[in-house]
């Protein structure tokens, strides 16, 4: 049997119909948005646009599939024992959906176009579909396991370069302005000279799928949760590249300290990492 079909709903078009919606309608909001909330701390932002993107999509999701589960970031209480605690009570769930309706909150609320809707597809802990739909672009990323990644059809695959010396690599600034920010500005500084160069760009779901489609050659980030990564693992997976821990233990969901390679520079990223002590915290 076909493992990805139910019915005539097959996962992956769901997961790219529903992805797609959001996006499109989260566009519409943008400039649009009269109250901006804080969650865990001043740098943590929340809209009424993440909420609505949110429960479109797990109606749409429930709509197709009304006993799978759903791990969305808005449904869950903030700060990071609170995710890691929602993770681990669901990820043995047969059929479980991670959802980052708006990934780049921060972008989004200044207006900076570079934020995408991330959906992802486990099953018993495994991902198996992953979508990463930039509204902006217009720009549409899937992936699923065993079959490849494709963008709008057309087979993605990682960049060719095997030095940090010729890489383009992106990495994130934590909204925790303490342990994961100081861990990675060392990760930065020790990296800066190392690499053609830096981005910075701040929605983490794009920067994996940006990897995937060879036009960053890494990504890391320290601190982030299950719904930023998901569906960006699989679509490098699928695109020939290498998914880790910063520590370069191999990625599952729980995996919140990220390290993601066209798989050729991995091994150097990770020692220049481990080097200036910027694996954790
Ligand atoms: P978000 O926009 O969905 O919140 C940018 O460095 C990345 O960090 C984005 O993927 C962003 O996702 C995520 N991020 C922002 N605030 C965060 C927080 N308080 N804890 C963990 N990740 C966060
Ligand atoms: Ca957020
Ligand atoms: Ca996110
Ligand atoms: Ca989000």
């Amino acid at each position: 049997a076909e493992p990805f079909v139910v019915g005539s709903k097959s996962f992956t078009a769901v997961a790219i119909n529903t992805a797609a919606k959001a996006g499109q309608w989260i566009k519409t909001k943008l400039g649009d948005i009269n109250r901006v909330d804080t969650k865990f701390s001043s740098q943590d932002l929340v809209t009424e646009v993440d909420k609505g993107s949110e429960k479109l999509i797990r109606n749409l999701i429930l709509t197709h599939f009304p006993d799978h589960s759903i791990l969305g970031e808005e449904g869950v209480a903030p700060g990071p024992e609170a995710s890691a605690k929602a993770l681990q009570a669901m990820s043995d769930e047969e059929y479980l959906w991670i959802v980052d309706p708006i990934d780049g909150t921060t972008n989004f609320v200044h207006g900076f176009p570079f934020y995408s809707v991330s959906i992802a597809l486990a099953h018993r802990g495994e991902v198996i579909v992953g979508v990463v739909y930039d509204p902006t672009r217009d720009e549409l990323f899937v992936a699923e396991k065993g079959k490849g990644a494709y963008r709008h059809g057309k087979k993605t695959e990682v960049s060719l370069e095997d030095q940090l010396s010729v890489s383009l690599v992106a990495t994130g600034f934590p909204a925790d302005r303490q342990g994961a920010l100081v861990t990675n500005l060392k990760g930065v500084q020790a990296l800066s000279p190392k690499v053609r160069n830096l981005r910075v760009a701040g929605s983490a779901a794009l920067h994996l799928a940006y990897v995937a489609a060879g036009r960053l050659s890494g990504f890391w980030e320290i601190g982030l949760n299950s719904w930023d990564i998901a569906a960006g693992a699989l679509l490098i997976q699928e695109s020939g590249g290498q998914v880790t821990d910063t520590e370069g233990k191999p990625y599952n969901l729980a995996v919140r300290n990220v390290m993601a390679t066209n798989g050729k520079i991995h091994a150097e990223l990770g020692q220049e990492l481990a080097a200036a002590e910027a694996t954790g915290f």
